[in-house]
């Protein structure tokens, strides 16, 4: 049973989102997500459209996912690691290398990011073509 942990906001949820966790998820059998909270959001500089509550909810309808838990500090991922006895680390290759201080615990992967889509475009076309103006 190889277990698989990936990280990340995951807000107005979208195919390039989905892309990484059904890889990542292909490389194991079960797969972990450590969600941000909206206070670990705000260390991130990232505003949320969606609470961590209702991005919870989508992502746990995601096919590929088996488990949404909360993500608060940078800090948390070797305790994690162990935790959920993960087997494989998974990210987006935006931050390639940035991890590679896991691999003593676990392997480390980082996947090509889908390309041209991103929560914040989404969102600024959706203001820019808001019905309800
Ligand atoms: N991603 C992707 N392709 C995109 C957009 C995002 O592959 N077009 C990936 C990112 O590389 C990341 C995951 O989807 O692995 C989640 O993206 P974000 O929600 O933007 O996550 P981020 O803010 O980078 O959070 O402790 C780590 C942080 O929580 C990572």
């Amino acid at each position: 049973m190889k277990r698989v942990i990936t990280y990340g906001t995951f807000d107005v949820l979208h195919y390039g989102h989905v892309n990484l966790l059904k890889r990542a998820r292909a490389l194991g059998d079960y797969l972990i997500v450590v969600l941000s909270s909206d206070e670990f959001n705000k260390i991130k500089n990232k505003v949320s459209y969606y609470t961590y509550e209702q991005r919870k909810i989508i992502l746990e309808a995601c096919r590929y996912v088996d488990l949404v838990v909360p993500e608060y500090t940078w800090e948390q991922k070797r305790n994690d690691i162990q935790k959920y006895q993960a087997d494989i680390f998974v990210m987006g290759d935006d931050w390639k290398g940035k991890f590679d201080f896991l691999s003593d615990l676990c392997e480390v992967v980082y996947l090509p990011r889908t390309p041209d889509v991103c929560s914040t475009k989404v969102k600024k076309f959706l203001q820019e073509h808001d019905a309800n103006k």
